[in-house]
């Protein structure tokens, strides 16, 4: 039994699916497909992205980094003391470990999807640092929040550096910022953000030269074979990274290189030549607009530092 949509998406008859594989199946038969850039991160996907804040053209790990350095003194005079320190998206917990001297946390708290590869920084983070409390959260923090109760909320500091906020549509980027501030209220954040800049510098950092962004991009499409079942074809997909400057962000895309059908258990979708699948926006903001939407989350005292060129900046700010 076939309900066709439309001659070019056809959902067959539901079968048991996966919370993943109804959210994949329905992005891909959307009047203009996309896939939740979540998928990009299976584990070769996370060893790209890796290699990736290392290229020369991917200037925010560097300039995150920079900021840290110049400016660490000042950061942690604002920051105040802090008992617990909250990690989102830890990985492998080496950018919360160099501000462990400076913030002076006696508590750490890494916070990511991957418990697996969390347990095994904790594992390494415990012998270098015997005396600090450190609690592993696996947890997927993109929709609720839950940490140990018994860490007060006035003693939390939640660390979300990277511009990982910027992969978050304006909507949801604000509802993550309320539930941060409600589960640290009394306490802070401290988070990185990628600012906006000329187009020659912001499109090279997602299509670089040795083409690991194109890679990156690519294998979601592997991941998503894993998961949904579907049929794609990496080589007949290309990766394109465009600076949206309306909605000031960057975009990336996986764009058909012929006419082709893509199938999984219960659907298939025929895309055109030159048809896309929207797969991640990474927003750019002004230091100003930053700074309205965590007055708008219910922030105060907000401050902030940058790099030497301006192209990134720390917000420090209270709950
Ligand atoms: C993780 N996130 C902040 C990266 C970014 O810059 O938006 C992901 C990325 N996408 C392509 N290159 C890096």
């Amino acid at each position: 039994l076939l309900a066709a949509v439309s001659p070019e998406f056809v959902a067959q008859e539901p079968q048991h699916q996966s919370a993943e594989q109804i959210e994949l199946h329905d992005g891909l038969l959307d009047s203009s497909a996309h896939i939740d850039p979540k998928f990009l991160y299976d584990a070769l996907g996370s060893s790209l992205f890796t290699a990736i804040t290392q290229l020369p053209e991917y200037y925010p790990t560097r300039c995150e980094d920079e900021i840290f350095q110049r400016h660490g003194a000042d950061i942690a005079r604002h920051v105040g003391p802090i008992q617990a320190m909250v990690d989102l998206g830890a990985g492998d917990c080496v950018k919360a470990e160099r501000l462990f001297a400076s913030l002076r946390p006696s508590h750490y708290v890494p916070v990511d999807i991957s418990a697996d590869y969390l347990q095994a920084a904790v594992r390494r983070l415990k012998l270098s640092y015997p005396d600090m409390r450190i609690t592993a959260v696996g947890q997927d923090f993109s929709h609720e929040l839950a940490l140990p109760d018994d860490i007060p909320t006035a003693q939390r500091l939640f660390f979300y550096p990277g511009s990982s906020i910027g992969n978050l549509g304006p909507d949801n980027a604000y509802a993550m910022l309320r539930r941060i501030r409600e589960s640290c209220s009394g306490g802070g954040l401290l988070i990185g953000v990628d600012r906006v800049k000329p187009r020659s510098v912001l499109e090279p950092a997602y299509d670089d030269a040795l083409h690991l962004t194109a890679a990156f991009n690519l294998n979601l499409l592997r991941h998503v074979n894993a998961v949904l079942g579907s049929d794609f074809n990496v080589d007949d997909w290309r990766h394109v990274a465009i600076f949206n400057s309306e909605r000031s962000r960057v975009e990336m895309h996986l764009e058909a290189q012929r006419a082709l059908r893509v199938a999984w258990p219960g659907g298939y979708r025929d895309f055109k030549r030159g048809e896309r699948i929207h797969t991640e926006n990474s927003y750019k903001f002004t230091p100003q607009a930053f700074s309205d939407l965590l007055h708008r989350a219910g922030f105060r005292d907000v401050a902030h530092w940058s790099d030497a060129r301006d192209w990134f900046s720390v917000f420090s700010a209270r709950a």
